[in-house]
């Protein structure tokens, strides 16, 4: 895949600006003024466009906060996310608790632009910055018996005003096969063009998985465990044949109350059609050779 890098979101605005002011001057893409490399700066792999920095933080699904998507960030202004600590345990010969500035100073930071695809049927696409989880999976350890990783999120009853409510009981709670946790693609994210995660999307560390439906994408984590048995999760427990464990995007398979065969791209018109694995199958079909992906949903 080629790696589309992201620099600061000042340098985004500058190139934002200077692309209005081509476009006013009738300047056409590609010429002198504006070299390919940095129009790539502005879009995926595949060509789309990146979801701008107010959609993103203003349309959210975070339920510890509201079921609604809108005015998640004033319900959650009040998260207190300094300091954090995460906990991890579980089959590792090294369990930790790592505080967030640790854990930041000693792993690589990545950025990386992915579409994020919610069951719900929208997508955004959103550049990221973070840590690999394969690197923290590679610190602790895991034990030859440990299959699966578990994550769960910080419950808050004070700052939460979400979880008294009864669509979904709380913590949040996750998980991965250990071989979908160490692949290349699966991120721990702390940033979102370059700025710190705001709360509403997951402050202030939270998964992302790009080829899986975005429920996967557990926010604000305050605890990792590797086990030998798939674990519970929060979607599959409410409902496991509207909402399996392994989520994979699939076109091909519609949840029983709408198609998943397209998706609304936020800040577009039209419908697009939904990718299998959310685009990435080059990347990640191997994980699940010989699984009939419309069993395991
Ligand atoms: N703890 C927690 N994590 C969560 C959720 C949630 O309600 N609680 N919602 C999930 C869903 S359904 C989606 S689509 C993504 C949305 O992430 P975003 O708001 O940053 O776009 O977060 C996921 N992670
Ligand atoms: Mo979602």
């Amino acid at each position: 895949m080629r790696k589309t890098k992201i620099t600061s979101e000042q340098h985004y605005i500058n190139r934002r600006k200077l692309l209005k002011l081509a476009t006013t001057l009738g300047i056409v893409a590609g010429s002198m003024a504006i070299p390919r490399s940095s129009l790539a700066k502005l879009q995926d792999e595949l060509g789309d466009d990146l979801t701008d920095y107010k959609s993103i933080t203003n349309y959210n699904n975070f339920y510890e906060f509201s079921v609604d998507k809108g005015g998640i960030g004033d319900l959650a202004k009040n998260f207190k996310t300094s300091p954090w600590t995460i906990e991890i345990g579980g089959l590792v010969d090294k369990p930790k608790e790592y505080n967030l500035a640790s854990l930041l100073k000693r792993f690589n930071h990545v950025n990386r632009v992915y579409r994020l695809r919610c069951v719900e049927a929208w997508s955004m696409v959103i550049p990221w910055g973070g840590i690999k989880l394969a690197d923290l999976i590679d610190d602790v350890k895991p034990k030859a018996n440990a299959k699966f990783v578990r994550f769960e999120t910080a419950v808050k009853r004070d700052q939460m005003p979400g979880v008294r409510g009864k669509v979904i009981p709380f913590p949040y709670e996750e998980g991965l096969r250990l071989d979908e946790a160490t692949h290349d693609l699966t991120l721990l994210a702390t940033n979102i063009y370059s700025k710190p995660l705001l709360n509403q999307n997951g402050a202030p560390i939270r998964l992302v998985v790009p080829w899986k439906y975005g429920f996967k994408s557990i926010k604000s984590i305050v605890k990792i465990e590797f086990t030998d048995k798939m674990p519970a999760t929060t979607w599959a427990n409410r409902n496991s044949k509207e909402y399996g464990f392994y989520a994979n995007v699939n076109p091909n398979v519609d949840h029983p109350r709408w198609s998943q065969g397209s998706e609304r791209r936020i800040g577009e018109f039209f419908r697009r059609k939904t990718l299998m694995f959310n685009g990435y199958s080059k990347q990640v079909s191997d994980l699940y050779k010989g699984m009939d992906l419309n069993v395991n949903i």
